[in-house]
């Protein structure tokens, strides 16, 4: 034996030796001693709540570990196909309760921690979300994670570890201020930093070509500025499985020549100043969903991720396979998350060919066999577009790679259409003009074997339009995969009232197989069953309630129905539709038309993106008329509104178990699924809807006695738009007439003339493409 196999058998002895880790409640309460005491150095004297939460949080890893490495070695040792799932945004929100609830750990924590005079309660609300993600995009790649592990599904989720996350929201006599989220700064004890497995990522430079010993003609992509890409490991634990799969996050760094280069002449601070270059590409994330503001950072960021996480597969396939690439394909996929790393097309290109030596032929057959391609909204705004020029100053071996599968693409087409030269100008990977564009989209299509959308209706729409083309010319690519939401976290976690009632009824395992909620349906009529459910849904409302009283300032009586309306802010999603009806409300009890009146809360909240002018302003309008209402003692017990501040993934945790009705109001063929709606109604609320997204698949399942639906369809709306009068609708109609008068004359903005002007011009311009006023009667 020489010394590299003693020591590998000494290793590998003394691992499989390791006693597993108590699962008691009595291990708990030592290894929490030990962690708090003899790790991070706390006593009896230390009031911070945060060396607790530490604590518990190394003695729930600590029991992922050896789970988390079982569940590699699987993987390894089936050599099963593995999936990728890239994304620059994961919206994971809080760990903890999680991580307990997926070991089968929640109550004997509790207890505990109970024996050591704490409150789990206080530890898992001292928690950080971590808010690495928008809206919806991101928390669905968070939920897939989750549903993976519990599947047992080989998948690996890569994205950006920002230092700053999603900015929090605080207001300012009724208006968004943005903060920095700086969420590590206590550090996060989740993440396992893994600096052996650096990858160097590429900008700048150009490209020299060479023969190579073949006579292969061989690019080399020369004189860049290098960034080193540094991953952090966050386990994915699954429900109650023994899996545990990997979140990687890379973080950048700057390399040390590229400091060295300059200080070696006499540059010291321009060195530093080239580190922070380097280190700015993770440190924040862009706080736009829906409409893309085309800096160059933002293309870093993509070009990062996707090229970080590329080689990482690449490295771990070539320590095994050596560079024999026939079996890749077979054995690895890429999700893109929307086009946002769709560069992760032409960098596999890029390291097949020039890193590893394949041809084209070959390079591109194992692309468009491994990359799948999510589409997450129809928006015209959203569709991401780069300028040829930034491309060929940042990624110029790239851009040589994208043109040349646009060549090759263009003459299929070309065969397919021939002569029709139109069809070419509008299927080009680049759009020409003034300034040529890159349609990333597009780039995507081209490279994926599969492109989806996220809803029924939504996927219909893509090929109908926006995508119609390549779906001429490629059918068999195109497909639908409708939303879902984790029901461990939304309803499991979040719920533990219902979830008790659930255990009680129709017995454990809905948490993993929700069509079992269909055993509740005999239950309906249940006078038993139904007032435990009462008594379920009214101690929801009391913690909303306190939510509420304590953010807001605005007191929420659980009697009342509370009627909830939680996204990001934009106008297609219509929260202004849900004002004018709060308005009209307003304007029944000051006409005294209340005999028919149920007390209801308003509860609104999200984030608007920093630059979206209108968002802002709608924002401002439902905190004024929240003023208004609450403030006048005629509406006391019949209408209380508010807005919550700084949206985010635990707060809905509270409130969707609160609710009583979800407000899924968009303008029907805009929102490409929704999954909010999903959260709400699996804990028992009702909706009111239009027909669009997911709205139309949960109607199905739910039953419409249970689905208020209004508004026009998808069709109906396309049609509208050419004959449009809001002006004739509001004045054909005395409540909207009312409700339109009361806005444009100040009385939510008495002493701030004018600002809702625009406000009252969207909703009466003929050309208001989210057609408030011809929803607004069948809403009420
Ligand atoms: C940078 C510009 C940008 C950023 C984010 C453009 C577009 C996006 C996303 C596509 C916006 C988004 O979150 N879309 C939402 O995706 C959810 C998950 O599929 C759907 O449920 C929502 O309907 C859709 O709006």
């Amino acid at each position: 034996m020489n010394d590299k196999q003693l020591k590998q058998s000494l290793l590998s002895a003394s691992l499989t030796e390791l006693p597993p880790l108590g699962m008691d409640v009595l291990s708990l309460v030592n290894d929490f001693r030990r962690y708090y005491t003899h790790s991070l150095g706390r006593d009896r004297h230390s009031r911070s709540t945060h060396y607790a939460y530490q604590a518990l949080v190394l003695i729930l890893r600590e029991r992922l570990m050896e789970r988390w490495k079982q569940t590699r070695y699987a993987y390894e040792e089936t050599d099963c196909k593995q999936a990728y799932y890239l994304s620059l945004e994961f919206l994971m929100g809080r760990a903890l309760g999680n991580a307990m609830l997926n070991l089968g750990l929640e109550e004997d924590t509790a207890l505990a921690l109970q024996c050591l005079g704490m409150e789990l309660e206080e530890l898992a609300e001292s928690e950080h979300d971590a808010g690495l993600g928008n809206g919806g995009l991101g928390r669905l790649a968070a939920c897939f994670l989750d549903s993976c592990a519990t599947l047992q599904l080989p998948v690996t989720g890569y994205g950006i570890r920002y230092d700053y996350g999603m900015f929090r929201q605080q207001l300012a006599d009724g208006e968004q201020v943005e903060e920095p989220d700086h969420w590590l700064r206590d550090g996060n004890p989740w993440e396992i930093e893994r600096p052996e497995y650096t990858q160097r990522v590429r900008f700048g430079g150009r490209s020299e070509f060479q023969r190579d010993g073949a006579g292969r003609l061989a690019a080399r992509w020369v004189d860049t500025n290098d960034v080193l890409a540094i991953p952090y490991d966050v386990p994915i634990p699954g429900y109650q499985n023994g899996t545990v799969n990997t979140l990687r996050l890379w973080k950048a760094a700057a390399t040390d020549e590229f400091d060295l280069g300059e200080f070696n002449a006499g540059l010291y601070p321009e060195s530093v100043a080239a580190k922070n270059t380097a280190e700015q590409i993770t440190l924040v994330l862009y706080p736009n969903d829906s409409s893309e503001n085309g800096k160059e950072l933002r293309l870093r960021q993509q070009y990062f991720l996707a090229s970080a996480s590329l080689q990482d597969v690449l490295a771990r396939w070539v320590g095994i396979h050596g560079n024999d690439f026939t079996r890749f394909a077979e054995k690895n996929v890429f999700q893109l998350n929307d086009t946002h790393p769709s560069c992760a097309v032409a960098e596999l290109m890029r390291l097949l060919m020039d890193k590893h030596g394949l041809g084209w032929d070959q390079a591109w057959e194992i692309t468009a066999r491994t990359m799948a391609y999510t589409n997450h909204t129809l928006l015209p705004e959203a569709l991401e577009k780069w300028p040829v020029r930034l491309f060929r100053r940042l990624l110029p071996r790239l851009l040589e790679i994208i043109f040349e599968i646009n060549a090759r693409f263009l003459a299929e087409v070309a065969r397919h259409w021939p002569g029709d030269s139109e069809r070419l100008r509008r299927m080009s990977l680049i759009e020409e003009g003034r300034e040529p564009m890159v349609r990333m989209a597009y780039l995507a299509i081209a490279g994926s074997f599969s492109v989806n959308g996220v809803a029924a209706l939504h996927s219909r729409l893509l090929v109908e339009g926006l995508f119609r083309d390549f779906f001429e010319l490629w059918p068999h690519k195109f497909n639908n995969k409708t939303n879902g939401v984790t029901p461990r976290r939304w309803l499991a976690r979040c719920n533990p009232g219902l979830a008790r009632l659930l255990d009680e009824t129709i017995g454990s395992g809905w948490e993993v197989d929700l069509d079992r909620l269909r055993g509740l349906l005999p239950l309906a009529e249940d006078g038993a069953f139904r007032e435990r459910w009462r008594q379920v849904k009214r101690a929801n409302k009391e913690r909303l309630a306190q939510m509420v009283a304590a953010e807001c300032g605005v007191a929420f009586d659980p009697q009342a129905l509370f009627d909830v309306q939680v996204k990001r802010i934009h106008e297609y999603k219509r929260q202004l539709l849900d004002v004018l009806h709060v308005i009209h409300l307003y304007d029944r009890i000051k006409r005294g038309d209340t005999t028919t009146w149920t007390p209801r809360c308003v509860l609104i909240g999200g984030k608007a993106a920093p630059g979206y002018f209108m968002a802002k302003r709608i924002i401002k309008l439902i905190n004024n008329v929240a003023l208004v209402i609450n403030a006048d003692p005629e509406a006391d017990l019949l209408l209380k509104v508010a807005f919550l501040p700084n949206y985010r993934v635990s707060a809905m945790e509270t409130i969707a178990p609160g609710s009583d009705l979800s407000e899924q109001i968009s303008t029907a063929g805009k929102e490409a699924s929704g999954t909010g709606n999903m959260k709400f109604m699996m804990n028992g609320a009702v909706t009111i809807g239009t027909l669009d997204g997911a709205n139309i698949e949960i109607r199905e399942e739910v039953g419409d006695e249970n689905f208020f639906l209004f508004g026009l369809t998808a069709e109906q709306v396309e049609e509208r738009r050419h004959h449009y009068d809001p002006g004739a609708i509001i004045a054909s109609d005395e409540d909207l007439e009312r409700v339109v008068s009361l806005l444009s004359s100040g009385h939510f903005n008495q002493l701030e003339p004018r600002i809702f002007d625009p406000i009252v011009h969207a909703i009466t311009n003929p050309f208001d493409p989210w057609l408030i006023a011809a929803d607004f009667r069948s809403y009420v």
